[in-house]
């Protein structure tokens, strides 16, 4: 077998010049990528690559207090919370049709808002609070007449005030199954749209993008304290559908994945135009100097 032949130490200098031309090349253009992503970051004000998911869909229902628990509003175009003039509650159910894979798998959601239309009310400013609901609720088929405040007879798969799903299926206590504290509240005045956003909404989504099968919605409480404080909302099978209930899911991606991946893609592609080239060269009898950068052609020291 041949002696393998070492090569002259005037192509492999010619060939560290080379490679430090490569480097030096990758080094700008990384640091030009990093401008220009600072900059672009810096003039529009928000983070790159940001996106917003819009559900429109769901389910909702009323509960009207009463004793028999026999009225709802299912399929009726407006939802109520807060207590008539005849001093019995109203307390509004909503849940969106939501599936984690319509958000990217490093989404980081920063905000979510509820929007809701509210059209009529007998009241001044009120508060009205969102609260998790803790079991499963349905939406059925009664659909209220006229201004729908009075509600009509609950049909099968109703929610109403004593049942979760009307005639079987009757919630732990009379006004349904939630938790006491409030997820947000808003204040609401007049006709137009309101908001509802806060630190724990955007809990509520992460916790069902872990697991879909929490997602039992929330419940509109208004203010229960005193007498005609109550609110109507826009339903889900309001005939306008710009009127109907939103829920705006504000993310970024996870901070360090979308630069990052541009910025590992481009080096990788460099690395291999260099590594293409030749180095780092392999330590073998044709070259005793893997590190080019000690070769004594460029000025390195010589390996014993
Ligand atoms: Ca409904």
């Amino acid at each position: 077998m041949p002696a393998q032949r070492v090569l002259p130490r005037r192509v492999l200098a010619q060939r560290v010049l080379a490679q430090r031309v490569l480097q030096e090349r990758v080094q700008m253009q990384i640091a030009r990528l990093f401008l220009v992503l600072s900059a672009a970051g810096a003039l529009s004000g928000v983070p790159a690559l940001a996106g917003t998911l819009t559900l429109n869909s769901g389910r909702d229902n009323t509960l009207f207090e009463s004793t028999f628990g026999d009225i709802s509003n299912g399929a009726g175009e407006y939802l109520f919370a807060g207590f008539t003039g005849a001093d019995t509650r109203r307390r509004a159910l909503i849940r969106f049709d939501f599936d984690p894979a319509q958000l990217p798998d490093d989404a980081v959601i920063t905000s979510v808002t509820l929007r809701l239309s509210m059209s009529r009310t007998i009241s001044a400013t009120e508060a009205v609070s969102l609260h998790r609901v803790s079991r499963s609720w349905g939406e059925g088929g009664s659909d209220a007449p006229l201004e729908e405040g009075g509600g009509t007879v609950a049909e099968a798969g109703d929610a109403t005030w004593l049942h979760a799903f009307y005639p079987d299926v009757s919630w732990s206590a009379p006004g349904g199954d939630f938790d006491a504290a409030p997820l947000a509240t808003a204040l609401v005045i007049g006709n137009g749209y309101y908001d509802w956003s806060s630190a724990a909404l955007v809990g509520e989504v992460e916790s069902w993008r872990a697991d879909p099968s929490v997602n039992h919605g929330w419940m509109l409480i208004g203010n229960e304290e005193q007498t005609a404080t109550a609110k109507r909302f826009d339903s889900f099978q309001h005939g306008d559908p710009a009127v109907r209930p939103v829920l705006i899911v504000s993310y970024v991606p996870e901070p360090a994945s979308a630069p990052c991946a541009v910025i590992a893609a481009l080096i990788a592609a460099r690395c291999a135009r260099v590594r293409a080239a030749g180095w780092p060269f392999a330590d073998t009898a044709m070259n005793p100097h893997p590190n080019p950068y000690r070769h004594p052609a460029v000025g390195g020291q010589e390996r014993p």
